[in-house]
């Protein structure tokens, strides 16, 4: 794949967009290929996914050049259904954990792509940019909801009024990023932590993931129901059997994600 690099080893998907020369954008070719890449880790034995960029930029959204989208006749509207829009449903859906490693600056769906992630670690320079209000669109590849659902409305919107950069710092401050680090140490942490979440009994993530992503919408007596629900299918997994045993052996539990 010429617009990604995709490897699994140790059970851990490491995804790299690779269009370094205009920021990791988004073209055809990356959405055809980002979507074989996630059938590729679908059928793999990755237990986690961790998405970066390649170069000084982690992604600056749609790549403004390709004329299906800057030409005046052109229906964004298709874009957004026929590419993001599917790709933002199949990752905020996907049964995996998601380490975004935010290696430089975001911007436009770039954005929405990190927002996706469970876990974001940000490089100390990266940076988050709402670009859409400086070119005259709207936020879309579902940053409204999830920016909204991270930092609540008056914050959200403000920044998209503006079209405002949050700093690793800032991006820190207000919660988006689980962690920021500079230099060998944003790549060790982040490897780190990828190896630490595939050991992880994966089901009861999976489980854990999708009762986290209707949390922000639901009543608490919905909710209770749903953890009912989930706790009685993660209650039949072999992970939680190792789990209890492990614990009353006083040992580390060995997961098998099953
Ligand atoms: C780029 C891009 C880019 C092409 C940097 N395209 N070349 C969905 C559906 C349909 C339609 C429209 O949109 C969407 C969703 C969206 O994502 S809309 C938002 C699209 N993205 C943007 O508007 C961001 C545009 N980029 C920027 O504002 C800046 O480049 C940022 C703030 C990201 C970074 O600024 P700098 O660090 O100063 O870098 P730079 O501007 O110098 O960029 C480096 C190169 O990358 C440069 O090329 P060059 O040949 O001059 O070195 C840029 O032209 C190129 N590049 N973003 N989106």
């Amino acid at each position: 794949m010429q617009t990604l690099q995709l490897t699994i080893s140790n059970r851990i998907a490491s995804l790299t967009l690779n269009r370094p020369e205009s920021l990791n954008s988004f073209n055809g070719e990356m959405h055809a290929n980002f979507k074989q890449a996630l059938a590729d880790i679908k059928k793999s034995d990755a237990r986690v996914l961790l998405i970066t960029g390649n170069g000084k930029g982690f992604c600056a959204g749609q790549d403004l050049s390709d004329r299906k989208v800057s030409e005046t006749t052109a229906d964004l509207g298709d874009s957004l259904e026929e590419r993001y829009n599917p790709l933002i449903r199949a990752l905020t859906t996907l049964e995996l954990p998601i380490v975004c490693a935010v290696n430089g600056v975001a911007a436009g769906a770039g954005v929405s792509l990190a927002l996706c992630a469970d876990i974001i670690i940000m490089h100390k320079r990266a940076s988050l940019v709402l670009a859409f209000s400086k070119i005259g669109l709207v936020p879309d590849s579902g940053c409204s909801w999830l920016l909204t659902h991270a930092i609540g409305w008056r914050r959200a919107r403000a920044l998209a009024l503006m079209g405002g950069r949050i700093s690793s710092a800032q991006a820190y401050d207000w919660g988006l990023a689980w962690a920021i680090y500079e230099d060998e140490k944003f790549e060790h942490e982040t490897r780190q932590l990828c190896e630490t979440l595939a050991k992880a009994p994966t089901k009861g993530l999976a489980y854990t993931k999708r009762l986290f992503s209707r949390a922000a919408i639901a009543e608490l007596h919905t909710q209770l129901d749903d953890e009912r629900d989930y706790q009685r299918l993660a209650g039949r997994t072999e992970d939680y059997r190792e789990g209890v045993s492990a614990f009353f052996d006083k040992r580390e539990p060995q997961f098998n994600g099953k």
